[in-house]
């Protein structure tokens, strides 16, 4: 019997994923450069289903039945063009490449376009949940055309993780619009976990607990609006006790905070689409942060602090909750606005309550807050950005006042809270009736003629700063 699909690329993602397919009834043709790795997956997990064993492409692609569906699990960048060349020949009119790897959505782009060319779609899927979540279900986000998806979307939907029997995979619109969701989501990934490593960092130094009674917290915080995947693990981590010292984990684990680089391009591309995602800009610069560490250890002892003592409100652990959740809120609304952005710019329709659903199981931002977010934008509600969603408005609108004192008392301690702050600062700027830009349009009219726009009257003008300072109508040179 053909293969319903060919894995080729089976390290441990590829590998996982050709599993999970054959766990789920599917036949999987398995190829992988080195045949060594081929053969430990057939070793190992060739009883869990129905796989074939093929050493060449070639071999892989006389495995499927038509129209071909070809997953590529290769390392992202030059290797997936690699191996795209070569199926290329391979292949015919109406066949399915699918990209699973963790691929730029332009290269995703390009390489759709390309694979047109050819009468062969493309598909640029976002993965998201790591090894395990691959092997026994993943958070799934295809591109690719909506025709692809007939033919590829029912077997990723049944391989995908479950909320509520309802599978996290939905066709997410054309060419790359898969990879940049899963791009985004990682963004939002890297500042959720920022702000509950600022949390932690608050109670700790600012209030003294202990990481084994922070776990307790966290776990408490499992039963509020906070309940996530995140912060399951963080009382995980917090409270286990290194076998070797004795001491917290936490407190041997080295502070610099690695990162692979979705976290990077989700600002690269943020500030390509001039979209404000300052928090989740702030959790990729406070990983930078914490790894230079020879500046680091030089400042220790060369910079002055000039801490105040400060009085710490009676409930500041809930103050610290509150500031968290605030936060997260902000994080979550700025990546669906840079989604809003992005969709403008590449002419995808995206569905944002659809998006939403698609993270509430099998991937690491999974949270109950999905749930909410999925509302917000149901029944065809598009508020333009989800702190405008009127249950959302009124849900940071509580957490306001101890939002600012955290963050207040977190100054007078030295203690940094960037993306705490970075919110904040958002959403008051955000909801202020005047911002300074006013006067920055007057600066860049006086030393680069850029002209402006009046408040009280159509139009653009410019001011003639070097004459006589009158002002005329002017042709805008933005
Ligand atoms: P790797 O990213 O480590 O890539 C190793 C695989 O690429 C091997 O099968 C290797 O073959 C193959 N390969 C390379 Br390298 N160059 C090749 C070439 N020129 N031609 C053909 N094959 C080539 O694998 P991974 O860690 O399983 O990740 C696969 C994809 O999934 C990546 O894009 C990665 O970023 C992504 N990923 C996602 C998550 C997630 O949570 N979503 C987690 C981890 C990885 P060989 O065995 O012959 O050397």
């Amino acid at each position: 019997m053909p293969a319903q699909i060919g894995v080729t690329g089976l390290a441990v993602m590829g590998a996982n994923l050709a599993r999970n397919f054959a766990r789920n009834g599917y036949t999987v043709a398995v190829h992988n450069r080195s045949v060594g790795k081929t053969d430990a997956l057939l070793e190992a997990h060739g009883s869990e289903g129905d796989f074939i064993r093929t050493e060449s492409l070639e071999e892989l692609v006389a495995n499927l039945e038509t129209p071909r569906r070809v997953m590529i699990m290769v390392k992202a960048g030059g290797p997936v063009d690699a191996v795209i060349e070569q199926l290329i020949p391979l292949l015919e009119p109406g066949d399915i490449v699918i990209d699973g790897g963790n691929s730029h959505y332009e290269d995703t782009r390009r390489r759709e376009a390309e694979l047109a060319q050819h009468d062969l779609h493309f598909v640029g899927v976002g993965v998201s949940g790591g090894e395990e979540g691959a092997l026994l279900g993943p958070s799934i986000m295809p591109g690719g055309s909506a025709e692809s998806y007939k033919a590829l979307g029912p077997m990723l939907e049944k391989i995908s993780a479950k909320y509520n029997d309802e599978p996290c995979c939905t066709w997410i619109s054309t060419d790359g619009a898969g990879h940049f969701v899963k791009m985004v989501h990682n963004g939002i990934e890297y500042a959720d976990m920022q702000v509950i490593g600022e949390a932690y960092d608050l109670m700790r130094s600012a209030a003294g607990i202990e990481p084994a009674e922070q776990s307790k917290i966290f776990e408490e915080w499992m039963g509020t609006s906070l309940s996530s995947f995140l912060i399951e693990i963080s009382a995980e981590v917090l409270g286990h006790v290194d076998a070797a010292t004795g001491k917290p984990l936490v407190d041997v684990i080295v502070d610099s905070a690695g990162q692979k680089g979705t976290g990077r391009w989700t600002v690269v591309s943020a500030l390509q689409l001039g979209s404000p995602v300052s928090g989740i800009a702030e959790s990729v610069f406070a990983r930078g942060l914490s790894s230079q560490r020879s500046q680091r250890e030089q400042a220790q002892s060369v910079l002055a602090g000039h801490e105040s003592t400060v009085e710490l409100p009676e409930n500041f652990v809930e103050d610290v909750r509150q500031a968290l959740f605030a936060s997260k809120l902000v994080s979550y609304a700025q990546g669906l606005d840079m989604l809003g952005s992005a969709a403008a710019e590449y002419g995808w329709e995206l569905k944002l309550d659809e998006i939403a659903s698609l993270w509430r199981a099998g991937c690491i931002i999974r949270a109950d807050l999905l749930d909410e977010i999925m509302k917000a934008y149901a029944d065809g509600n598009k508020p333009e950005n989800l702190l405008l969603a009127p249950a959302f408005a009124e849900a940071i609108a509580e957490a306001v006042p101890a939002w600012r004192r955290v963050i207040s008392t977190a100054v007078q301690l030295g203690i940094p809270v960037p993306v705490f702050s970075a919110s904040l600062a958002y959403y008051d700027g955000l909801r202020r009736k005047r911002l300074p830009a006013a006067l920055i349009q007057g600066q860049r009219d006086l030393f680069g003629a850029h002209t402006y726009e009046r408040i009280d009257r159509e139009g653009t003008f410019h001011t003639q700063w070097s004459g006589d300072k009158t002002e005329i109508a002017a042709v805008s040179t933005h």
